[in-house]
């Protein structure tokens, strides 16, 4: 009945006024994209056709979604005005509260990922203020939106679409109800689909790994993901560099990728001296940012480099590492 109220909707409205409508029925298993989507996920995974039919039909074009990921905050705002989002007092308190609760399950985390319990705590603060906001679009919406109407990144959302419903099938979750952020990203610890399932673990033994819904499990998956993006036990992450040593420096010192392609000994001939315990070989990567106060210099290092792997932003490593600060300050927990 719904699939046929919405298909008579799409009729009568001029396919112009969608955007300004916002949510709308797109009728995306009608589409071309959508019938062959619909054709691979029979051939390829043995879907029902009706009922992928039923969940394409059923998805809404979200104008929002589009809106939000043409400009992330990562690209349009310095670090003045990122920061000032993500470090704040309650999002500090709400984090040590989350880490006593959990207690038990973070001592459990360190000792199975090696990844320091505060890192953990932060990427889920950043994340979501700890479960407290982690979306309110239908994952369905969001990904068929971006797989077929947004062609920068179709090819990409496409495929977590088809993830997206591999994942809700391997766990039992109904493709239907699960709700995410504008790009699809789900729970504590916005995994996409392709993380949830390399990822994704059952960290308190009851079968499923719930990273939605389950704290316990999200603890868990985010240390799994660390480990498996090598994370290394208790090497630093970044130091900030003073900044008579950066005042004359070779600005190609100062690389482009995330990933390091320099090493502290590139930095240290450069007169740059780390304090933390590091060596030669390490690979390093110098970063500049604009703070509230004025610019500043850190010098970031391959754990920094795998907190970009959650998220591609070095503003947004910056928060997780001075977060996990935050939280690390005062704790009865071992610094590391
Ligand atoms: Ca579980």
């Amino acid at each position: 009945m719904f699939q046929r109220f919405t298909r008579l909707m799409s009729a009568l409205v001029l396919p112009g006024l969608f955007s300004l409508a916002g949510p709308a029925s797109a009728n995306y298993a009608e589409t071309a994209q959508g019938k062959v989507f619909i054709d691979e996920m029979v051939s390829a995974h043995g879907y029902d056709r009706e009922q992928i039919t039923r969940w394409l039909a059923d998805a809404s074009k979200q104008s929002a979604i589009i809106d939000s990921i043409s400009k992330p905050a990562e690209k349009t705002l310095n670090w003045a005005d990122y920061r000032r989002i993500f470090i704040t007092p309650a999002r500090t308190e709400k984090g040590k509260a989350f880490l006593e609760r959990y207690e038990k399950e973070f001592d459990r985390a360190e000792a199975e990922f090696g990844v320091s319990r505060y890192v953990i705590a932060a990427i889920i603060g950043v994340e979501t203020q700890y479960g407290e906001y982690s979306g309110r679009y239908r994952v369905v919406d969001a990904l068929s939106t971006l797989a077929f109407d947004y062609p920068p990144r179709s090819r990409f959302f496409r495929g977590q679409l088809e993830q997206f419903f591999l994942m809700a099938r391997e766990q039992s979750l109904d493709p239907a109800e699960l709700k995410g952020s504008y790009a699809g990203a789900m729970g504590f610890g916005q995994f996409i689909p392709s993380s949830y399932r390399h990822y994704a673990v059952d960290f308190d033994g009851d079968g499923v790994a719930d990273i939605v819904s389950n704290p316990v499990d999200a603890i868990g998956s985010v240390g799994n993901y660390f480990a498996k993006h090598r994370w290394v036990k208790g090497a630093p992450v970044a130091e900030r560099v003073p900044d008579e040593q950066t005042a004359t420096l070779d600005p190609a010192l100062f690389t482009r990728s995330l990933k390091p392609s320099l090493v502290v000994g590139d930095y240290r001939k450069a007169g740059i001296k780390p304090v933390s315990p590091v060596e030669d070989d390490n690979r390093a990567r110098l970063v500049r940012l604009q703070a509230e106060d004025g610019q500043q210099d850190w010098l970031t290092y391959h754990n920094f480099y795998v907190i970009t792997r959650y998220n591609h932003s070095h503003l947004y490593a910056m928060a997780v590492l001075e977060l996990s600060g935050a939280l690390a300050s005062d704790s009865d927990g071992p610094e590391t």
